[in-house]
């Protein structure tokens, strides 16, 4: 059976996060407004403009259009330079493993990521060509939890949505793909994530007797 597996970026393939909180927190430096790693957290999987409205709720903070749109983009090329220097080591544990392994087994895999910097970040971790489709922050007009970006991919692979598995390390990542009608699949702590239909703390859990599983279970069989 051919089924679509549908990978988040941050958190799942690469922890770009990091360099999100360096960029977000010299711009929130700039502004007077405190930004901790916990706040970070909370911007996992959000837009980059929903993310800066929100750092500006936290300081009680409104700034005009025009600024708004400024730190934006210093923003962003901030996180390009971290990114630029972006390489293999980053690639998170044993996602090479399974991404091979689904393409030893003829499975069609795409990413489905909130980044419009996700093509620059496969291409500088080498993974780009394991992907047949890829849907970013260029290509959809509403978030996560919206399942918009999963269905997007689903369509791309020409695969129906409940024959689709999605990795996601976010809450709003999760919803959208049970919203979907997809097999979502957590990956972090089950605490956070326990809505997903399995959860694994990062891909070394993830044997290739699951993946035959999923890939010969229909998701109607799957049980929650
Ligand atoms: P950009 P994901 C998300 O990636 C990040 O988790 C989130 O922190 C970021 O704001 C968002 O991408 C937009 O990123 O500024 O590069 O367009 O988890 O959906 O792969
Ligand atoms: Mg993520």
């Amino acid at each position: 059976m051919k089924k679509a597996f549908i990978f988040d970026l941050d958190g799942v393939i690469v922890d770009t996060a990091k360099y999100h909180f360096l960029a977000w927190q010299n711009l929130a430096d700039s502004l007077g407004i405190p930004f901790s790693s916990a706040q970070n957290e909370q911007l996992k999987g959000v837009s980059r403009v929903r993310s800066l409205e929100k750092i500006l709720e936290w300081g009680n903070k409104s700034i005009s259009e025009e600024e708004f749109t400024r730190l934006m983009s210093e923003k962003n090329e901030e996180y390009l330079v971290y990114i630029s220097k972006m390489d293999t080591t980053e690639i998170l544990p044993d996602v090479p493993r399974v991404l091979d392994c689904l393409i030893s087994k003829e499975q069609s895999i795409a990413l489905g990521s909130a980044s419009k910097n996700a093509r620059i970040i496969l291409e500088k971790v080498q993974l780009y060509d394991k992907f047949q489709a890829i849907v970013d922050g260029t290509n959809v007009s509403k978030a996560k939890p919206d399942p918009e970006v999963f269905l997007i991919g689903a369509q791309m692979l020409d695969i129906a949505p409940e024959n689709c598995v999605v990795f996601e390390d976010s809450v709003a990542g999760i919803q959208a793909a049970n919203t979907a009608n997809m097999i979502s699949i957590g990956i972090g702590d089950d605490k956070v994530l326990h809505q997903a239909d399995y959860i694994f703390k990062d891909f070394t859990e993830i044997k290739e007797e699951f993946i035959n599983q999923l890939i010969t279970t229909p998701k109607s069989l799957t049980i929650k």
